[in-house]
């Protein structure tokens, strides 16, 4: 049986991460056994205990590293305990693991090695998030196709799937974020990237790490990953 992956980055999500682990339990994926990885991003409430109570493999940084740095931690855990294929989403319930087998069909198919699930190619669309979200991320999304020259319409997006040979050598140059830096980094590496409509909901419990701070941190790590070799 082949082995699916699928890498949660969680800081401070007691709220939601049991019933994320929950549903991810429901999911299939055919020819397929799921484990989930939790990077612990030095949370200080249960976020470790509950997700490691509902079978997950747990890996802690002691104290907190960064988005960046918990997806790099993630996906070099999910290809050290033998994935074939890994997907990824965030902790806090915005996304639906129901929509991980429409994620990782592609990959399946052997039409991508990287998947971007689309919020607004998907059909709940992206109600309720406030507009300076919005233009943010149609900004940096458009700068994204400027710089890949693909078709992308969710640069930003907190949901994606990975062949595990680009999970392997997937390269994130911060550890403040990985959206950009990570999807330049593996369509520079020859990559085939595709996206795919998946669902999203706003946060109800807990707070967005994204701030003014972000287009600050973001756009030095573009121009860093655009010289790297
Ligand atoms: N707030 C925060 N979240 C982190 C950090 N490291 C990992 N995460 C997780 O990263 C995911 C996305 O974070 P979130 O703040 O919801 O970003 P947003 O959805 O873009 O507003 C969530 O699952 C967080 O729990 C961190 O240092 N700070
Ligand atoms: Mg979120």
């Amino acid at each position: 049986m082949r082995r699916l992956a699928v890498v949660v980055p969680a800081m401070n999500e007691e709220a939601t991460i049991g019933e994320l682990l929950e549903r991810v339990a429901t999911v299939e994926v055919h020819g397929h056994e799921l484990f989930t990885v939790v990077v612990d991003d030095g949370s200080s409430d249960r976020t470790g205990e509950i997700a490691r109570r509902g079978g997950a493999t747990v890996v802690r940084h002691e104290v907190n590293r960064g988005l960046g740095a918990a997806v790099r931690t993630g996906l070099r855990s999910a290809v050290e305990e033998g994935a074939d294929l890994v997907a990824y989403l965030d902790a806090d319930l915005e996304y639906y693991p129901e929509d991980i087998p429409r994620l990782v069909e592609p990959i399946l198919q052997r039409r991508a090695n990287y998947v971007l699930g689309s919020r607004f190619r998907g059909e709940s669309g992206v109600r309720g998030m406030k507009a300076y979200r919005w233009i943010g991320n149609h900004v940096f999304t458009t700068l994204l196709i400027l710089l890949t020259r693909r078709p992308i319409t969710d640069g930003q997006t907190g949901m994606r799937a990975f062949s595990r040979e680009a999970a392997a050598n997937a390269e994130i140059v911060h550890d403040y974020n990985y959206a950009q830096v990570l999807t330049l980094d593996l369509v520079k590496k020859g990559y085939r990237l595709l996206e795919v409509p998946i669902r999203y909901r706003l946060r109800e419990h807990g707070a967005s790490f994204i701030s003014w701070r972000y287009p600050a941190k973001v756009l030095p790590a573009i121009l860093r990953e655009l010289r790297a070799p």
